[in-house]
C-alpha cells in the first residue's frame, strides 16, 4: 500500500493491477513476473520485472527528479528514510504476517509445518 501512495504522490502514469493473490497468484504465468509468487511486483515500460518492495521503493527514488517522495539521496535524511523502511518491511512486517500465515487457508501446508515457519519467524511463541 505504501508503493501505491508512492506511485501517486510521484505524479507520472502508472497502472496498478488486481492480483487474485488465492488464484492466479499461484500460477506458473505469475510466476513469470515473480518466482516467489508474491506481490509486489513492478512491471517497467521496458518489460523488465521488479520484485521485492525496497527494491522497488529504490527504483522510484531514482526517478523522483523533483524530490517529491524522496530525499537526496547523499542526504542524512535519505538514510533515515531508508532506516525507517528498512524496519517497516522486516521487522515491522515480520510481526503480523506469520500469524496471518498461520490463519491462512490457501497454503497447503501442514500444521506442523506451520507452527515451524511462525516458531522461526519468532510468533507464537506462547505455544511452546
Ligand atoms: N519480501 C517481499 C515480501 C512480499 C510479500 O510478503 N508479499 C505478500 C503480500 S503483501 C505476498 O505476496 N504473500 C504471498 C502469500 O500470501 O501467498 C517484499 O518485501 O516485497
Amino acid at each position: 500500500m505504501g508503493l501505491v501512495a508512492a506511485f501517486e504522490w510521484l505524479g507520472k502514469p502508472y497502472r496498478l493491477c488486481r492480483v487474485d493473490m488465492l488464484g492466479e497468484m499461484r500460477e506458473p504465468a505469475y510466476a513469470r513476473l515473480n518466482g516467489r509468487h508474491e506481490t509486489p511486483v513492478l512491471v517497467t515500460s521496458d518489460g523488465r520485472c521488479l520484485s521485492e518492495t525496497m527494491a522497488i521503493a529504490r527504483w522510484l527514488e531514482a526517478r523522483d527528479d523533483e524530490r517529491r517522495i524522496s530525499f537526496d539521496p547523499l542526504s542524512a535524511r535519505a538514510e533515515r528514510m531508508w532506516q525507517l523502511l528498512g524496519f517497516l518491511n522486516t521487522g515491522y512486517t515480520a510481526a503480523y504476517t506469520p500469524s496471518r500465515q498461520c490463519a491462512s487457508p490457501r497454503r497447503s501446508r501442514t500444521a506442523k509445518a506451520r507452527r515451524a515457519a511462525a516458531a522461526s519467524a519468532g510468533m507464537c511463541r506462547w505455544r511452546r
